[in-house]
């Protein structure tokens, strides 16, 4: 049984994220630029970890990490028509050098397609220099209108994890895509991430792209948050690049590309979806600390403890800990860490000390048990697998009593009301259908759930479908 409530975290969750977020040290909001923030130390260690594994997937999967230049001359970033007019209210420019007004302007990269396309038509030449699979992690600006939220919509972005990839043929471009899917699937559920992958309506699409894949989650006000895209680019921006290259038969033919990204709404959404009303619970997976051990020093027995804790802390060394040995009460600690969301506590006391045993609290469930030395570094393994099981399977059960079914705009305007979450329902692929479903319920329609075919009548037309449509009220 759960002794932590996860009520005021559901209720007021808007509230509940700035405080927190504040409380437990990830960043400060006042920094005087709507849309930036400051990483504090300990949330600049939180996304050190996540970055590490990102890295980790991508490197393991043959890509290659790189970094282009933030700025890209005005000629370059205006030469792909769509992308352009899909950026060109959110593009910040830099227009003087001191007190020069420049020849060229320069965009400050809103994400880095035509910096790094350039670059590929000068590496690529051939089919054997292809696939060219790489990465980088960058902070991208964005001139963001709606309005700014603290890791969920950043005016700069400052983890934006963007791949970029161009193959010989449109088959290898296809796996690519399905490549980056089992990519993020695999990331999302290393954080217990629970998410729903929807084929974005054509206008919906990335400017450029010929269709976008894309990771929602519900974060626990019942809105859904777009955590990551996946784009297949086919030969547009290879077309506008001249990304060329001879194939097997000996003809010049365009690269086939793919892109896709992630952003700090990663770490948003692992905030969110698994904190409670005492604050954070990270996984042990990026938390900056695993176990925080507090030492609890009576007077005449401090010797017998720190002997104790010598012991303990070589039993500790592969495992990422800090000890608070500040002058403060037990109870003052253990709150100080539960708000930022240690997965574990480690107490040594006199009783610990005489029993050769360290007590043990979990934070994501509250429970605490004494163990004996010689069992505690194997019980800490286990139990670190076993918080990141429940902390996945919580939050999948959470998207789960999310996620309904609908019928009619009537019967998807009920669930709206009482708890929002994604809607499954049917719509017949027509634009003012979607239209007719986005003004009446004002939602966002996520798109096609590509895994799920289901026989229906579209709910604005009543016209037969099998495709099943995912909405709700987006972020
Ligand atoms: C691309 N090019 O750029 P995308 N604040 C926080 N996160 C955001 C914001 C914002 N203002 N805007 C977008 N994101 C492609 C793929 C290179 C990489 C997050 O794609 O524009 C969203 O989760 O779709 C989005 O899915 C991701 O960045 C990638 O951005």
């Amino acid at each position: 049984m759960d002794k932590i409530k996860r009520e005021r975290w559901k209720r007021k969750f808007g509230e509940w994220f700035s405080e927190n977020i504040e409380n437990a040290g990830i960043i400060d909001i006042r920094y005087p630029i709507k849309g930036t923030y400051v990483w504090l130390p300990y949330g600049f260690k939180l996304r050190k970890h996540l970055i590490d594994l990102l890295r980790r997937l991508h490197n393991e999967t043959g890509h290659e990490e790189t970094l282009f230049p933030l700025l890209i001359p005005e000629q370059e970033f205006m030469k792909e028509a769509k992308h352009v007019k899909g950026f060109e209210n959110e593009v910040y420019w830099v227009t003087h050098g001191g007190i020069e007004e420049l020849n060229v302007k320069l965009a400050i990269r809103p994400t880095s397609e035509t910096a790094i396309y350039p670059m590929f038509a000068l590496w690529i030449r051939s089919h054997k220099d292809m696939p060219l699979k790489i990465y980088q992690v960058v902070n991208v600006f964005r001139y963001e209108t709606k309005s700014t939220k603290p890791l969920i919509r950043l005016r700069e972005i400052t983890t934006f994890k963007e791949a970029h990839t161009a193959h010989a043929t449109k088959e290898d471009a296809e796996k690519q895509v399905k490549e980056a899917i089992s990519i993020y699937k695999k990331f999302f559920d290393e954080l217990g991430i629970p998410y729903i992958i929807s084929k974005r309506p054509e206008w919906d699409k990335f400017p450029g792209a010929e269709y976008t894949t894309a990771f929602d989650t519900i974060m626990p006000d019942g809105k859904s948050l777009q955590i990551a895209t996946v784009h297949n680019l086919a030969q547009n921006f290879s077309k506008t690049f001249e990304i060329k290259f001879e194939d097997v038969n000996g003809e010049q033919n365009y690269a086939y590309q793919t892109c896709y990204g992630i952003s700090d709404r990663a770490i948003a959404s692992h905030l969110a979806l698994h904190g409670d009303d005492l604050g954070l619970c990270l996984s042990p997976e990026v938390a900056p600390f695993q176990i925080v051990v507090v030492p609890i020093l009576y007077e005449g027995k401090e010797e017998a403890v720190n002997a104790h804790l010598k012991k303990v802390l070589k039993i500790l060394e592969n495992f990422r800990i800090h000890i608070d040995d500040r002058n403060e009460t037990p109870g003052s600690k253990f709150y100080y860490w539960e708000k930022k969301g240690v997965p574990l506590r480690i107490e040594i006391g006199p009783k610990d000390a005489e029993a050769n045993a360290v007590t043990v609290a979990i934070r994501s469930n509250g429970k605490k048990e004494q163990v004996k030395l010689e069992a505690l570094s194997l019980h800490l393994k286990n139990t670190i697998l076993e918080i990141k099981n429940t902390l996945r399977e919580r939050a999948w059960s959470f998207l789960s009593e999310m996620t309904s079914s609908a019928l009619s705009l009537e019967e998807a305007e009920k669930i709206l009301k009482r708890k929002g979450g994604i809607i499954k329902t049917s719509w017949c692929g027509k634009k003012e259908c979607a239209e007719k479903i986005e003004n009446e319920l004002n939602v966002r329609l996520l798109g096609i759930n590509e895994e799920e075919r289901k026989k229906g009548k579209c709910i604005a037309c009543g016209e037969e479908t099998e495709s099943v449509l995912n909405i709700a009220k987006a972020y």
